[in-house]
C-alpha cells in the first residue's frame, strides 16, 4: 500500500513522455501466491529526444525477477517496488526491453491490479493498476497494442480471457493450458485486462451496421447464467443505440462481460473486456429490484458506450477523466430516456445530483470537473467528475441545439479517433461546428461550485421584467470566481396552463426557449405578454445551479399542476415541500408543534390519484425530500434529530389526509399479472410502494406491511414491505419477523443479503449504531468485500442521518476506527466512504466538534494511506 509521499501533481506539469511503447506482449503465469509476468515492450524514443535520458518506469508494490534488454541481461537499472530507472539504453530509437515480475494474486485486498475473487483472476487498471502488474509507462497517454498469453492449470481456470479477438490456444505440460488473445486497437495500460477462471457463459451474438457479427459473452458464477440475460438484453439494446443515436459501431469480433463479487466500483469499460461488480449484472425477479434493473441496464450501457468515449478516443491525462466520464454518462443518461420515460429519467437524474453532486460542490472536497491538483487520482471518480461533467455536456448540447452538437460528436470522433485527448480538443470540435465562442462555457469545466441564480419577476402593462444576478460561492483554493455562461431553459404560463408568447425581448439573449445568462446581474425585458405570467424556469434542470426566485406560494401550486415540462412539475411540489419541512423544522428546533397547510396534503392526494400522469412520475412526485435533501436545504447548524421529527410530522399529515384514497389507490395498484422489469410495471409498483410508506403510519400500518411483505412476489415487493415495517415499526414483532423470514430465504445470496444489512443500517435514529456493530459479525458480513462493506457501513453513514450524526459523536468514532480497519486492506474503499464526513461544517457546533475529532484521529494514525489521508485532510481544510 502507497502511503503519504506528499506528492501533488498539477495539471500545468504534464509533460509528454520521452519514451513510447509501441508494442506490449505479456504472458501471464499464473498462479494463486506466485504468478509470473513476462512484460515483452518495444519501446521507441521519441523524436529529438538524447539518448542519453533515463526511461522511468512506473511501479507499485512489485517484486522485480528479471530484466534484458534486447535479449541481454541489463543490469544497469535501479529498481524499487515503485519505480524502475534504466539507464545506459541502445542508441537505436527503438530497442526491446524484457521485465519479468512475481505476483501474489491471493494477498491483493486492494482489488487493484491482479487479484483473485471467488477463485477466479481478474484486473483493474484504472487508474493506476497496471504497475501492479509490472513496471510501464503507467499513464493514458501511451498506447500500446497488446498480444497476451495466458497460462494456467486448465482445472482450476478453463476460462482464459483477455482484451481483443482470441488468436491461439492449447495444451502445455502438467495439466496446465494456454490462451493467446490479440487487441488490434492501441489502447492505454489502464484498459488493459485479464480473467481465468471457471465460470459459466451466457452467449448470444450482435450484427453491427456494417454487417459484423460479434460474438457476446457474459461470464458468471456456474448455475447465474440465467440471471445474466436482463444484461444481454440491455448490451444488444445499447449497442443498437449507439449505432443509432451517435452512428458508433463496434470494432471487435467478441465483446466480454465478466461479473465478479469483489469490485471496487460498479463496472469497468476494458477493450473487448468489461469486468463488473456482480451487483451490476445478475438479476431476476426474485433477487433484483427494479432499481437494480434499472441500474443494471443504464451501467452496461456506460461501460459500452466507453469503446468510443474513452477507448478509441481516451484521455491525455488523468486531470482529463471528465473528457471520457462526463460524456459517457451523458450517453448512458440520453439511453435510459430513451428506453424508458424521458421526463422521469431527468427527475431520478436531479434527484441524484442534488444528492451527491451538490454536497461535494458545496463542501470542503469541492473541484472543477477539470481538476487541477490531486494527491491520489482515485479520489477524483466523484459525483462532480461523473454527474456534473454530465450536465456541462447536457447544457452544451442545448446551447448548441441537437443538431449541431451531433455533428461536433461526429467532428470529435473523426479528428481524435486512436488519439489521447483534452478538455480543450473536445470544445473545439464543437467551437468549429458552431462557429461560436465557447470560452465562458469552458469555466463549467475549470471552475468548482455550484452557481446560485436569482430572479426577481415583475409585470407590468404587457412587459415582463426579469431581474437576474449571478453569484458564484467561493470554494476551497478558488476564492474569486468567473462569471459562468448559464443556459436557462424556461416557459411562461398563463392563467389557462397554456404556454403564453411574447413579441420581442431585450436586455440579454433569449434563443429557443432559452435564457442566456452570462453577465453579473441583468433587467431582461419581454414585451407583448398578455397576461401576468407563471415562471416555469430552468426547465428540465437545463443547469446545475440554485435558483431563488420570488414566487407565491399559488404560483408553485399552479406550476405543480399545470407545468407541461414534468420537472418544472415535479421541482414545483418539491419546492412547496422543502419550504414547509424547513418551517417544521423551525418549529420542533422552537419546542413548537408543526403546522402544514391542507393545500400540500390536498395536492399530493391529487398528483398520486392522477391516472393522466404516469405511476413512476407520481411516486417520485409525492416522495418527500430525503433527511439529507432537507439538511442540505437548511444548509447549516443542523441538528438531524429535529430534521427526522419534521419529517414524519409532514409523512403522517399527508398520510392522515389522504388514508382512504391512498389506501384505495394501492390496492388497485395490485398488479397480479406476469413479472416484467419493464418501465410502466416499476412505475406501478414505485407508486404502490411509496403509498405503502404512507399507510404504513396508519393504526393498521403493521397489518398492511406485513401483508404486504408475504404476499411479496418479486425482490421489489419484498423489501418494500420490509422496509417498512423495519423503519416505521422498529422492533416491532411483525419487524422481526419479517427480518428474521428475509435472512432464512436468502442467507446464502449475498447480493440479496446486502440488501438486509442496508434495510437495517438505515433505521432512522440512535440504536443503529448498535445495529451495524452487531452486524458486522454476522456470517454473511465480510469486511474485505466492498459491497459488504458498502451496503452496511456506507449506507449506515451515508443514508442514516440520525443514526450517524448521533449527538453523543459514538458513531463517527466507530467509524473512524472501522475505517481505519478497511485501510489496510483497501485504500480506495476507506477514502470513499470517509467522504461521509464532508459535510460536518454544516452541522449544529457540538456535532461539528465530534466529527472535527473523529477526522483528526483518522489523520494521526500511522501508515494511513495516501487515499484516505487525502479525503481526511482535504475535509478538514
Ligand atoms: N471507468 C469506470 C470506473 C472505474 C474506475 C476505477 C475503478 O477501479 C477500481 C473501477 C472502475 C467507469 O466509469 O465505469
Ligand atoms: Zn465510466
Amino acid at each position: 500500500m502507497r502511503t503519504d509521499t506528499g506528492q501533488v501533481f498539477r495539471l500545468e506539469d504534464y509533460r509528454p513522455s520521452d519514451y513510447l511503447i509501441p508494442r506490449t506482449h505479456l504472458t501471464f503465469r499464473l498462479d494463486p501466491i506466485r504468478t509470473i509476468v513476462i512484460a515483452d515492450l518495444t519501446i521507441e524514443r521519441r523524436a529529438g529526444v538524447d539518448p542519453s535520458a533515463p526511461l522511468i518506469l512506473d511501479g507499485d508494490d512489485l517484486n522485480l525477477k528479471r530484466i534484458e534488454l534486447d535479449g541481454i541481461e541489463h543490469t544497469a537499472h535501479e529498481a524499487t517496488p515503485e519505480r524502475l530507472v534504466l539507464k545506459d539504453l541502445p542508441e537505436t530509437a527503438q530497442f526491446q526491453l524484457t521485465i519479468e515480475t512475481e505476483l501474489e494474486p491471493d494477498r491483493n485486498k486492494a482489488l487493484m491490479g491482479l487479484y483473485r475473487s471467488n477463485g477466479v483472476y481478474c484486473t483493474q487498471c484504472e487508474p493506476e493498476g497496471f504497475r501492479r502488474i509490472s513496471y510501464f509507462l503507467d499513464r493514458p497517454d501511451i498506447l500500446s497494442v497488446y498480444h497476451v498469453r495466458i497460462e494456467a492449470p486448465r482445472a482450476e481456470a478453463p476460462l482464459l480471457l483477455s482484451n481483443g479477438n482470441p488468436v491461439d490456444s492449447g495444451e502445455l505440460d502438467n495439466s496446465r493450458h494456454f490462451a493467446e488473445w490479440h487487441d488490434p486497437h492501441p489502447k492505454p495500460s489502464y484498459l488493459f485486462a485479464l480473467v481465468a477462471g471457471d465460470l459459466g457463459c451466457l452467449r448470444d451474438s450482435f450484427t453491427t451496421m456494417g454487417g459484423r457479427k460479434v460474438d457476446l459473452g457474459i461470464y458468471v458464477e456456474h448455475g447465474k447464467e440465467r440471471l445474466a440475460a436482463y444484461a444481454m438484453d440491455a448490451l444488444k439494446r445499447s449497442m443498437r443505440w449507439d449505432e443509432e443515436v451517435f452512428g458508433r459501431e463496434y470494432d471487435l469480433d467478441v465483446f466480454n462481460i465478466v461479473a465478479v463479487s469483489d469490485f471496487n466500483m460498479g463496472a469497468m469499460e476494458n477493450k473487448g473486456l468489461n469486468i463488473f461488480n456482480d451487483k451490476y449484472v445478475l438479476a431476476d425477479e426474485a433477487t433484483a429490484t427494479d432499481t437494480d434493473f434499472a441500474n443494471i441496464e443504464a451501467i452496461i450501457a456506460h461501460e459500452y458506450f466507453h469503446n468510443w468515449t474513452g477507448n478509441r478516443i481516451t484521455c491525455r491525462d488523468w486531470f482529463q477523466l471528465c473528457l471520457k466520464e462526463g460524456l459517457t454518462v451523458f450517453r448512458d443518461h440520453e439511453f435510459s430516456a430513451d428506453q424508458r420515460s424521458r421526463g422521469v429519467k431527468r427527475i431520478a437524474e436531479v434527484r441524484a445530483l442534488k444528492a451527491l453532486q451538490f454536497p461535494e460542490d458545496q463542501g470542503p472536497l469541492a473541484h472543477p470537473v477539470r481538476p487541477r491538483r490531486y494527491r491520489e487520482i482515485n479520489n477524483f471518480y466523484t459525483a462532480t467528475v461523473y454527474e456534473k461533467g454530465s450536465e456541462v455536456v447536457r447544457m452544451l448540447a442545448t446551447i448548441l441545439g441537437r443538431e449541431t452538437f451531433r455533428a461536433g460528436m461526429d467532428l470529435y470522433f473523426e479528428r481524435h479517433d486512436g488519439e489521447a485527448c483534452t478538455i480543450e480538443d473536445f470544445l473545439k470540435v464543437f467551437e468549429d461546428v458552431s462557429g461560436r465562442d465557447l470560452s465562458q462555457f469552458g469555466l463549467w469545466y475549470n471552475q468548482s461550485g455550484t452557481p446560485n441564480l436569482t430572479i426577481k419577476p415583475s409585470y407590468e402593462a404587457g412587459t415582463l421584467t426579469l431581474e437576474i444576478e449571478q453569484s458564484v460561492p467561493p470554494t476551497p483554493s478558488e476564492s474569486r470566481k468567473r462569471l459562468m455562461h448559464i443556459p436557462l431553459a424556461f416557459g411562461l404560463i398563463g392563467s389557462d396552463g397554456r404556454e403564453l408568447q411574447w413579441s420581442s425581448a431585450e436586455g440579454g439573449t433569449v434563443d429557443g426557449g432559452v435564457i442566456h445568462v452570462r453577465k453579473r446581474s441583468q433587467k431582461l425585458r419581454f414585451h407583448g405578454v398578455a397576461e401576468r405570467p407563471v415562471l416555469s424556469l430552468n426547465r428540465g434542470f437545463s443547469a446545475p445551479v440554485t435558483l431563488a426566485v420570488e414566487q407565491r406560494p399559488e404560483d408553485l401550486i399552479f406550476l405543480a399542476r399545470h407545468d407541461s415540462d414534468p420537472f418544472g412539475r415535479w421541482q414545483a411540489f418539491n419546492t412547496l415541500l422543502t419550504e414547509a419541512l424547513i418551517a417544521a423544522y423551525r418549529c420542533v428546533l422552537g419546542g413548537k408543534a408543526t403546522v402544514f397547510e391542507d393545500s400540500i396534503a390536498r395536492l399530493a392526494g391529487s398528483i398520486a390519484a392522477d391516472d393522466d400522469l404516469e405511476p413512476a412520475y407520481r411516486a417520485l412526485a409525492i416522495t418527500l425530500p430525503s433527511e439529507a435533501d432537507i439538511a442540505r436545504d437548511i444548509g447549516k447548524d443542523i441538528d438531524p434529530d429535529a430534521v427526522l421529527v419534521a419529517r414524519k410530522a409532514l409523512v403522517g399529515f399527508i398520510a392522515g389526509a389522504n388514508r382512504d384514497s391512498f389506501h384505495a389507490l394501492y390496492q388497485h395498484l395490485h398488479d397480479t399479472g406476469p413479472f416484467s422489469p419493464d418501465a410502466a410495471a416499476a412505475g406501478r409498483r414505485a407508486l404502490r410502494n411509496v403509498l405503502l410508506g404512507y399507510l404504513a403510519r396508519s393504526n393498521d400500518g403493521t397489518d398492511i406491511a406485513t401483508s404486504h411483505f408475504t404476499h411479496a412476489t418479486n425482490m421489489t415487493d419484498l423489501i418494500a414491505g420490509m422496509g417498512t415495517l423495519a423503519h416505521e415499526h422498529p422492533g416491532s414483532p411483525q419487524a422481526r419477523a419479517a427480518l428474521a423470514d428475509f435472512e432464512r430465504r436468502h442467507a446464502d445470496m449475498p447480493l440479496a443479503m446486502d440488501k438486509w444489512f442496508q434495510i437495517q443500517a438505515t433505521v432512522p435514529g440512535e440504536h443503529a449504531l448498535e445495529t451495524v456493530r452487531t452486524l458486522m459479525r454476522h456470517p454473511s458480513f465480510s469486511i474485505d468485500n466492498p459491497n459488504r462493506v458498502r451496503s452496511l457501513m456506507g449506507s449506515f453513514s451515508a443514508g442514516n442521518q440520525s443514526g450517524f450524526h448521533r449527538a453523543d459523536g459514538a458513531a463517527y468514532l466507530f467509524f473512524a476506527e472501522a475505517l481505519m480497519d478497511i485501510d489496510k486492506r483497501n485504500p480506495q474503499l476507506s477514502a470513499r466512504l470517509a467522504t461521509a464526513f464532508r459535510s460536518w461544517r454544516s452541522l449544529e457546533p457540538i456535532r461539528q466538534e465530534k466529527a472535527r475529532q473523529a477526522l483528526v484521529s483518522m489523520v494521526k494514525m500511522p501508515g494511513i494511506s495516501v487515499d484516505l489521508g487525502d479525503i481526511a485532510e482535504r475535509s478538514l481544510a
